[in-house]
């Protein structure tokens, strides 16, 4: 069964408002997502040994084979995107209760939290993804991966939330400044309470 592009929760138009127009949207989904759905439907169709096994399965089986990284990088790719289009409101930017809470416990405050995400997202050189996890010790904790990797892969956590940091995904709202894309995204797109409904 071939994997496929999920719908957006919401209309191309309906962040634009909150600082995400509706050409990154549909260039971002309709195309970067499609084309790694696309590929990995590729791979899967001439690798026997991937077939029939899920999308987790593939981006933990593949992870770290330097053979099988167009793979894993197409199947991350997949899987972290199915993840960020959920981690995006039109109606962001607010943390609820029992979040705000956990920040406070784990990470000191809820600035210290937006400052550490922020080093994180600026500091992936390159393409990539700054994640915000509940680790296996049950805290919760700021991670970045390169490129398509995750925490799945790495088994650094749950994902509560996800910032794409690759450049398609902020150069047409932002063109090169990433750091006010990675603030934007924290005060008025990430969805807190999708993140706490993870917890
Ligand atoms: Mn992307």
């Amino acid at each position: 069964m071939a994997f496929e592009l999920p719908p957006l929760p919401y209309s191309t138009s309906a962040l634009a408002s909150a600082g995400m127009c509706q050409e990154t949207l549909e260039l971002h989904h309709g195309k970067h997502h499609q084309a790694y759905v696309t590929a990995l439907n590729g791979f899967v169709e001439k690798n026997p040994e991937l077939q029939g096994k899920s999308l987790e399965e593939i981006v933990k089986s593949t992870y770290n084979k330097a053979d099988m990284a167009p793979v894993f990088n197409n199947a991350g790719q997949h899987w972290n995107h199915i993840l960020f289009w959920q981690h995006l409101s039109p109606t962001g930017g607010k943390i609820p209760g029992k979040l705000e809470k956990k920040i406070k416990e784990d990470l000191g405050s809820v600035d210290a939290f937006k400052e550490a995400f922020k080093a994180a997202a600026i500091g992936q050189f390159g393409s990539g993804w700054a994640w915000l996890v509940l680790a296996p010790d049950g805290k919760l904790k700021i991670t970045k991966t390169p490129n398509g990797s995750n925490p799945l892969a790495t088994g650094e956590g749950e994902v509560l939330l996800a910032l794409d940091v690759w450049e398609h995904s902020y150069y047409l709202d932002f063109r090169n400044r990433r750091p006010d894309y990675i603030t934007n995204f924290l005060e008025k797109l990430a969805n807190y309470e999708f993140a706490e409904s993870r917890l």
